[in-house]
Parts: C-alpha cells; sequence; structure tokens
C-alpha cells in the first residue's frame, strides 16, 4: 500500500505528495520515538514507543489518521548541538541568521564532555550547564540512543528533520537552513556565483584551520609549540589573504557562511590559545581579529553567547581536557598533563 500510495502522490504532485511525506514524517517519528516520557532531556512531551504503536494500532493504517498522529506526536526538526562544540555553534550561528520555525535544539554531550563530567560529575565538568538536574546515566543513554537510532557517529551537528531525515556536517546544516528559512533579510550564501565562489573559497581555507588549533592546544612538548604555531600562522595567512578588503567580513559587506563557518574557531581558539599555550593567534593576523570583531558585534552572534552564558573563562575551563591531552593524576581527581604554560615553555 505504501509504494502505491507514493506513486500516487507523486504522480498527483502538490497536496497528495505534501500528505505522504507528512505520513512519512509520522511513521518516521514514531520510528524514532524510543525512549519512554521519562527519558527525554528537554522536559518536552514525547510519546513512548509503546504509546505511539498503540495509537497506530487504532489507526489501521488510514493515512488521515497518520497525519494526524504525526500532530499528536509533536514531531519537528530537531537540531542536536551543543555550546561546547564549535562545529555544532556553526549550525547554532546559522540557526539564529537565518531562522525557521519548528526547530528546537537540544543538547546531546560531546565526548570530550563525557571526559571531564565522568570524572568531577555533572556540577562541576558541566561547564555550560546544559545539563543540569540530569544523571550521567541519563547521559549516556542518550547519547548511545543518539548513536543508535540519528547519526552513528554521535557527532553534533545533527539535524533530524519531522520527515525521519538526517542532515549531518556544519557547514552542511548551516546550509541547510540558509536554503529553508522563510526570513527574507540575508543570504550565507550569496545569490550572485561569483560571490558564492568566494564564499566556499574562504571556507575551504578555513577547513584547514581547526587541525593545528587543536594540535597546539594539545600539545605536551614545548619543543614543538614553533613547529605546530608555523603551521597554524601557515593557514590562517592563506584564509587571510583570499578575505574582502572593503569590509571586515570575509565576502562582501554582510555576513555570510564563510564568516559563520570561521568565526567559530577563531573566537574560541583565540581565547584559549591565549590562555594555555600564551599564542596570539591575531598578532601576526590582524585581518582575522577584525573578521571576528565584526561577528562578535552582531546581534544574533550576541544572542548565542547571552543564551549560554558563554564566557572567556567558561571557554579555558572547557577546554582544560585538551589543554593536559587528557592526562589526569592517578587519583583521577585532577588534570596533570602541560595544561597552562609559557609559549615553548
Ligand atoms: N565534521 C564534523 C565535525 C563535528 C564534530 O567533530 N563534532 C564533535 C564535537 S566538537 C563531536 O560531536 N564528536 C563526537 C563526540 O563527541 O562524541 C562537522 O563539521 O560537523
Amino acid at each position: 500500500m505504501f509504494p502505491s500510495f507514493l506513486s500516487l502522490a507523486n504522480s498527483c504532485g502538490g497536496p497528495l505528495r505534501t500528505m505522504w511525506y507528512r505520513y512519512r514524517g509520522g511513521l518516521a517519528c514514531l520510528r524514532r520515538s524510543p525512549l519512554p516520557d521519562t527519558y527525554t532531556l528537554d522536559g518536552q512531551r514525547h510519546l513512548s514507543r509503546a504509546r505511539a504503536l498503540t495509537l497506530v494500532a487504532g489507526a489501521a493504517g488510514a493515512v488521515t489518521t497518520a497525519v494526524k498522529q504525526k500532530t499528536e506526536c509533536e514531531c519537528e526538526s530537531t537540531l542536536y548541538a551543543n555550546m561546547g562544540c564549535p562545529y555544532a555553534v556553526r549550525a547554532m550561528f546559522a540557526l539564529k541568521l537565518r531562522p525557521a520555525s519548528g526547530v528546537r535544539i537540544e543538547n546531546m554531550p560531546t565526548t570530550n564532555q563525557f571526559g571531564l563530567m565522568d570524572k568531577w560529575g555533572i556540577a562541576k565538568g558541566d561547564v555550560f550547564g546544559l545539563f543540569r538536574g540530569k544523571s550521567l546515566d541519563d547521559l549516556h543513554r542518550y547519547k548511545e540512543w543518539f548513536k543508535r537510532e540519528v547519526n552513528a557517529s554521535g557527532e553534533v551537528p545533527t539535524l533530524l528533520l519531522d520527515t525521519g531525515d538526517v542532515v549531518r556536517e556544519s557547514e552542511i546544516v548551516a546550509e541547510y537552513f540558509d536554503a529553508t528559512s522563510p526570513c527574507t533579510a540575508r543570504k550565507l550564501v550569496p545569490i550572485d556565483p561569483l560571490d558564492a565562489s568566494k564564499v566556499r573559497l574562504a571556507m575551504k581555507m578555513a577547513n584547514a584551520l581547526p587541525g593545528p588549533m587543536v594540535a597546539l592546544l594539545k600539545n605536551q612538548d614545548p619543543a614543538k609549540d614553533e613547529e605546530i604555531a608555523k603551521t597554524l600562522s601557515a593557514a590562517l595567512s592563506k584564509f587571510a589573504a583570499v578575505l574582502e578588503d572593503k569590509s571586515d567580513f570575509c565576502v562582501g559587506a554582510s555576513c555570510t557562511l564563510a564568516d559563520v563557518h570561521s568565526a567559530v574557531f577563531l573566537h574560541r581558539f583565540g581565547v584559549v590559545l591565549k590562555h594555555y599555550r600564551g599564542y596570539d593567534m591575531f598578532q601576526q593576523h590582524p585581518r582575522l581579529r577584525r573578521l571576528l570583531d565584526a561577528v562578535m558585534a552582531m546581534p544574533e552572534y550576541l544572542a548565542l553567547l547571552e543564551e549560554y552564558g558563554v564566557t572567556d573563562a567558561r571557554f579555558i575551563a572547557m577546554y582544560e581536557l585538551y589543554a593536559n591531552n587528557g592526562t589526569w593524576s592517578q587519583d583521577g581527581t585532577r588534570l596533570a598533563g602541560r595544561g597552562r604554560s609559557e609559549f615553548g615553555r
């Protein structure tokens, strides 16, 4: 029955096709409703699988009932994200810039956060206070469910659509928001193909940044700082070289996907590399300071920072595990690697 309805819907187009997608979304929602009500982390109501199945049994396959079921399911798109992760923040920032209704954000713990929370407990290890009132067991089960049912890589950002489809990879999720937002105020990917190509080029150059940023922060051998910083600086130069010279944003006079892509990394790694390694990314690259300042003055970015209580101190606390490369004291109570140090010392 399903395939024949699909072909009918496809051949008729319009309302029937919409109905099919809604119906399919309803089913996907049921498939993806694996947790009893008590298990959800956001306090919102989700039907348990058992309750959903009971309702489906009553529906007896009627399309209209299934569509109604979807409404009862309160299915909407869910962005699994986390302020602690710069990739996830790309998607969160893009959603602020290109809003859409019906997208709710769920905080999904990262492996890095578990690294702190498993040792220190949630009260101290959950630096952004994303998981207050939850137990570690709940969080681990939640993450396992996420890997099993939504994204096997366990990565944020991941966007689960109300159809059951999954959109993943930060720049792709960000671009999805850009393409689907009903908001007409700005586009993150310019309509003009030449401008769009410049955005892509800047993003491609920015892809070389996270590797050496993380490497420098995790580096436990001061003698290797110089070499890693050289690689990082070369990547920063290549990125800066393709940026707009008539404005402080990457391309054109306003924020594009390239700014979303790069600024979230410049922001937090600017802070933590200075704190933990005495390395100032912006000293040799003032153009990148201007880019970051332009983004940090945007109301949408400021709103995001305020919503999650982002401060330099919190970034510093969150990246302590990296700065020690995950080395703990023997009694497991404190981080005991290199931690904070001068550059090269
Ligand atoms: N290439 C991915 C990278 C995303 C990523 O590495 N996210 C990290 C957190 S910053 C993650 O979720 N890792 C899996 C985990 O922590 O379990 C993207 O651009 O979205």
